[in-house]
């Protein structure tokens, strides 16, 4: 798996939202921060040669597959075009949340939780997280399954390996030159993961930046947290409901440490005259009291030993602020947006017949 420092660099974390992008930090804040250590500001070289022998290398594969598999791979400019958008306006989140969140998503959601009720309380008993938050993603992520994307994935990766789109922005080519990197590594790892599950690589389609299936696995992800549900020796995240709702909710108690049992978050408040705290990540950190010399304090209940992380929102009707306890740091885990991951829970609480309050 990829390091958290870099993961941090990039819109996405294990996925690629297909509905909607995770919007960008405002340019302010991005200045504020420490720059990132320098790694190499020439422009990536195409180095096909020596991927090919890198990958055979490291996977124990025939470098000869490799070669022809990607001499069948095809640069794609409607994958540059996807990847070059510019990063929409950050949107407050009582216009961002009405994207996530609508009334066909909600009942859809009830629905896919009804139909697949026994295999979700399954893994829900055996690992801890609920079914709604399983569902949830799965319905952000893809609309239940309806649209896992219909770009190829070889095709994906191998452009945003090779091409990754240079914005010609002196400031934005270290980042530029890291995401090739990211997606040259991902490449690496479909063929390792191709192997592994005796998948036809040709054959997987994907979002633009390649991630893949219900839940939206990048091949990194699928290798590393993706786990055989119905024991039939295989992990298929493609066609398989055993497998995708034990792998979304293996991703969330390893990778994002999920407290089973635990809140999500709780409505919380500042003092007059105190500053807004927003810290750098969503690692629940602060104790109640941390949060308290903050100014902060809980309006809703929350178990006295948690630690928090404070979370501020435009609401339509003003600031809205929030604590953030580790199973809402797991979401941010899926993808590292404050907003996406209040969406999923507000969504699965929606999914769940509890009342959400008003964006
Ligand atoms: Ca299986």
């Amino acid at each position: 798996m990829i390091k958290n420092a870099l993961i941090s660099l990039f819109s996405f974390g294990l996925v690629v939202c297909a509905n909607a992008r995770t919007p960008m930090p405002p340019a302010a804040s991005v200045a504020e921060t420490a720059p990132a250590p320098i790694i190499d500001l020439s422009p990536a070289p195409f180095e096909r040669a020596e991927f090919v022998r890198d990958t055979a290398a490291r996977f124990n594969l025939d470098p000869a597959m490799i070669e022809a598999t990607l001499n069948r791979a095809q640069f794609r400019d409607s994958i540059v075009s996807a990847m070059s958008r510019p990063a929409e306006q950050v949107k407050p989140w009582y216009e961002y949340r009405p994207i996530f969140i609508t009334q066909a998503r909600i009942d859809g959601g009830r629905l896919f939780l009804s139909r697949h009720r026994a295999k979700l309380e399954r893994v829900q008993r055996e690992t801890g997280v609920p079914a709604e938050v399983i569902v949830s993603i799965i319905g952000v992520e893809t609309s239940y399954g309806a649209n896992t994307g219909r770009y190829p994935v070889l095709d994906a990766l191998y452009t945003l390996a090779f091409r990754y789109p240079r914005s010609g922005d002196p400031a934005k080519l270290e980042r530029e030159i890291r995401r090739e990197r990211f997606f040259r590594d991902e490449l690496a790892q479909l063929f390792a993961l191709a192997n592994e599950e005796k998948l036809d690589i040709h054959q997987l389609t994907g979002s633009y930046a390649g991630a893949m299936g219900m839940g939206q696995f990048m091949p990194s992800s699928y290798r590393q947290f993706a786990v055989d549900g119905d024991g039939d020796g295989r992990r298929d995240l493609f066609g398989n409901l055993d497998d995708v709702f034990a792998s979304i909710a293996n991703y969330f108690l390893k990778k994002g440490g999920w407290a089973p049992g635990q809140p999500v978050v709780a409505r919380a408040d500042l003092m007059p005259g105190y500053q807004e705290f927003n810290p750098d990540d969503w690692q629940p950190t602060y104790t109640m009291m941390d949060l308290a010399v903050r100014g902060y304090y809980l309006i809703e209940t929350a178990p006295a030993s948690i630690t928090a992380t404070p979370i501020s929102l435009e609401g339509r009707n003003g600031k809205q602020y929030w604590f953030g306890f580790q199973n809402y740091y797991a979401i941010t885990r899926y993808n590292n947006s404050k907003m996406y991951a209040m969406a999923v829970h507000q969504l699965s609480q929606a999914i769940a017949g509890q009342a959400i309050p008003p964006a």
